[in-house]
């Protein structure tokens, strides 16, 4: 990348928020790369930013999360929500460009609506670093309602509660085994839970496994998670799911979950940035400390490396 020059960040700002969708792009490249301007570009942003509803879809690959947010956006936009698209996930047609991608031009389910895939490197726990930012342009760009797709297992699917306000897990029948998501710990995480290609056989059966999986833990006090049976390839059970989407958004703002959730979000978002500057720094650090040739040394036994670290944690 070329040096980036304030007046390029000042272009790149005003072209975001016209919802210009070629500065929009250039704007989320700049906010997930290590440029320092992309801070000047967010500041630039922020006033106009924190108001999207974000809605994380997560589950493993194949299990159709790109066909139920497909299935969603036109219904989404049908209740009046500007629409952006942010999926982690490498192996997603929105991503690969290979199944959607080619339709683009001529969908009105896709009319309207900015798609763009993110980097899963880079990140704490495999969550791309980048949403957050990324979701900030889309926000400053009058973008209202941001779903989140990211790929993945356990640790994973659990970061997805730090970026968005809604998190749906969508499993499949012939995931039958609930007790092994609970094992992994992503049984808790969601605020919606999926049985998609319920067309297969084992839905309803898994549906009630996962109710009694949830409800081992004690009845819940507060939002009791729903359960829907989806079949993502035939539209089917998705107003149900869009139903419950907009429910677990108004119950957080009626009780003030919002709020608590979103003070998070705000936490993982900062210490995610500080994380990768610290990580950065300390490649420079090591290599400052100690030269190829002190390296070598330490390999050889005859440096002892601890004295000249603990000097440098000590701040000397
Ligand atoms: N039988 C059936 N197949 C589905 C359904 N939903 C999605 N699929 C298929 O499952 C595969 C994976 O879907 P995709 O949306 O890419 O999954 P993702 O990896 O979770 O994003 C695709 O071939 C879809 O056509 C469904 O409800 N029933
Ligand atoms: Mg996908």
């Amino acid at each position: 990348m070329t040096a980036v020059t304030t007046e390029f960040v000042d272009e790149l700002a005003r072209g975001v928020r016209l919802g210009e969708v070629r500065a929009i792009a250039r704007a989320i490249t700049l906010v997930e790369s290590r440029e320092p301007a992309r801070l000047e570009l967010l500041a630039r942003l922020y006033a106009h930013t924190g108001k999207a509803f974000k809605v994380g879809l997560t589950g493993a690959p194949g299990a159709g999360k790109s066909t139920l947010t497909y299935q969603l956006l036109p219904r989404l936009k049908a209740r009046g929500y500007r629409v952006g698209v942010l999926a982690v996930d490498p192996t997603s047609p929105f991503s690969g460009g290979a199944i959607l991608g080619d339709r683009i031009r001529f969908d009105e389910a896709l009319e309207g609506v900015y798609i763009r895939s993110l980097a899963s490197r880079g990140s704490i726990g495999g969550l791309s670093r980048g949403v957050p930012p990324a979701v900030r342009v889309l926000e400053a760009a009058g973008y209202d309602l941001v779903v989140i797709e990211t790929v993945g297992a356990g640790q994973l699917q659990v970061d997805v509660r730090f970026v968005a306000d809604t998190v749906v897990l969508t499993l499949v029948p012939e995931a039958g085994d609930v007790v092994q998501a609970m094992k992994a710990g992503i049984i808790e995480i969601a605020d919606v839970y999926v049985v998609n290609k319920a067309d297969r056989e084992g839905a309803t059966r898994m549906r009630l496994d996962l109710r009694n999986a949830l409800e081992l833990g004690g009845k819940p006090k507060g939002w009791n998670p729903p359960i829907v049976l989806t079949e993502a390839l035939y539209g089917k059970g998705v107003d149900e799911l869009v139903e419950f989407i907009e429910e677990h958004k108004q119950y957080q703002q009626q009780t003030g979950a919002w709020r608590t959730r979103r003070l998070q979000q705000v936490e993982w978002e900062l210490q995610s940035m500080v994380h990768d500057a610290l990580e950065q720094q300390a490649h420079s650090v090591v290599q400052s400390l100690f030269s190829e040739s002190a390296r070598a040394r330490v390999l050889d036994g005859v440096e002892n490396p601890y004295p000249a670290l603990q000097a440098w944690l000590a701040g000397e």
